[in-house]
């Protein structure tokens, strides 16, 4: 099977190369890629707590396929296969509830980088870069679906002093990986029906998170982004923290903007707004989902939305600026899986904008020749991006094709089944 990747790369290249794309160049630009993993995907957003809450917060994984992973420690061998299968070298992105804390009840407030320890040494061991999420869902002081911008002063100081606790985290995570780990605060706050006061809860909201940012941390260990949203369960006509409260808010306090891909309306895609925010902010977070119906977080498929999503980052040459998240969870199917399918779909839809003769569509643009540009936009789609994407699965190690699939089968009779 080498032998075809290899012959059919060679033959892929050269198609490209009359193209005007050098596909070696490509390969190298993606292999310096590092998604930012997720590991909620690994045990249904469940974390290690134990606190007996069931997942709140307005999202929900459906299904009950069998494996899920119930300790920190299967969380990560799980998390060292699905790496085994994507290949490059990517970051993980660690959420609060995952701490561990030796049978210990460790309030959210008072989580330290010591509770974090194991999964430290395990990414120092592994070159797994770490980012990070205070967890303001399943929990009794979000029970009424607030948090930071709660009415009541008790709670908001609470989930104030559990975000201002995971930037210092944060920072720890990038002292120790040495690079920045980016502490995405997202919130669930809102309303199933219509509220007479939509001004208030925004303002305090504002407050809050004017509160957790007051202190200075060095951008070389922490950055902050902020995540709206447009809905959620339970959330149908009012969220506090909506696209335009934090377009405003990041773009007025210098933190990043996160963007998730299943948190608009169902025909509006973020790519559009990649170009538009990064004219404004310095760097956006992305997180990779795929919305169906009412449900944001569907395993990522290569849909024409994440290839428009890829094309932006490289042709607006914002690969720099720009880090990319994934955020779906799905408990119907094998989780390491959707782990692996919805990354390399996302690295090879990256690839799929890397390999496009960007110079020639760019002239085309600009000649206004709009019949020409979509005549090779069209062509381009039958390109050869499979034969360049084997080959780059082989060059980093990670199994060609379907055959990922043996390897997660092979772990599920030997490792899943035991659970
Ligand atoms: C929820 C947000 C948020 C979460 C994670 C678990 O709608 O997308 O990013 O999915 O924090
Ligand atoms: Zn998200």
């Amino acid at each position: 099977m080498n032998d075809r990747v290899h012959a059919a790369y060679q033959i892929a290249k050269d198609h490209y190369a009359e193209m005007g794309v050098d596909t070696d160049r490509a390969l190298a630009a993606l292999a310096r890629i590092a998604l930012s993993v997720h590991c909620w995907q690994g045990d249904d957003v469940g974390g290690f707590e134990n606190t007996g809450a069931e997942l709140g917060g307005g999202i929900a994984t459906t299904g009950n396929y069998p494996g899920k992973a119930r300790t920190a420690a299967e969380l990560r061998r799980d998390l060292d296969l699905a790496y085994r299968l994507i290949p490059g070298t990517h970051r993980l992105n660690l959420h609060a509830s995952y701490a561990e804390t030796d049978g210990k009840r460790v309030e959210r407030n008072a989580l330290r980088p010591e509770h974090f320890a194991a999964w430290i040494a395990w990414a120092q061991a592994n070159h797994h870069a770490l980012d990070f999420n205070p967890t303001l869902f399943s929990h009794p002081q979000a029970a009424s679906g607030f948090t930071l911008a709660s009415y009541d002063k008790g709670i908001r100081n609470f989930w104030i002093e559990h975000c201002i606790a995971c930037r210092h985290i944060g920072a720890a995570f990038g002292r120790a990986l040495g690079s920045p780990c980016v502490t995405n605060i997202w919130i669930p706050d809102g309303l199933k029906d219509t509220p007479a006061n939509r001004r208030t809860p925004r303002e305090l909201l504002r407050h809050s998170l004017d509160t957790i940012l007051a202190e200075k941390i060095d951008p070389q260990y922490n950055l902050d982004a902020v995540e709206g949203k447009l809905f959620g369960l339970g959330s149908e006509s009012y969220v506090v923290g909506s696209h335009e409260f934090y377009l405003g808010y990041a773009l007025t306090r210098g933190v990043l903007l996160t963007l998730d891909t299943g948190h608009f309306h169902p025909t509006e895609t973020i790519a559009d707004k990649i170009s538009a925010v990064l004219l404004y902010a310095p760097e956006l977070l992305l997180h990779v989902s795929r919305g169906v119906r009412w449900d944001s977080d569907h395993v990522v498929t290569f849909s024409d939305e994440l290839q428009l999503i890829a094309q932006e980052l490289v042709r607006g040459g914002y690969l720099e600026r720009v880090h990319i998240g994934l955020d779906y969870f799905d408990a119907s199917i094998n989780r390491i899986a959707a782990w692996v399918i919805g990354a390399r779909n996302t690295l090879r839809a990256l690839l799929g904008a890397l390999v496009e003769p960007s110079d020639r569509l760019r002239v085309l643009d600009v000649a206004g020749d709009y019949t020409t540009r979509l005549a090779l936009l069209e062509e381009l789609k039958a390109m050869p991006l499979g034969a360049v994407w084997d080959y780059f699965c082989l060059q980093h190690n990670a199994p060609v094709g379907i055959a990922f699939m043996d390897a997660i089968k092979e772990y599920a009779e030997r490792e899943l089944a035991q659970r």
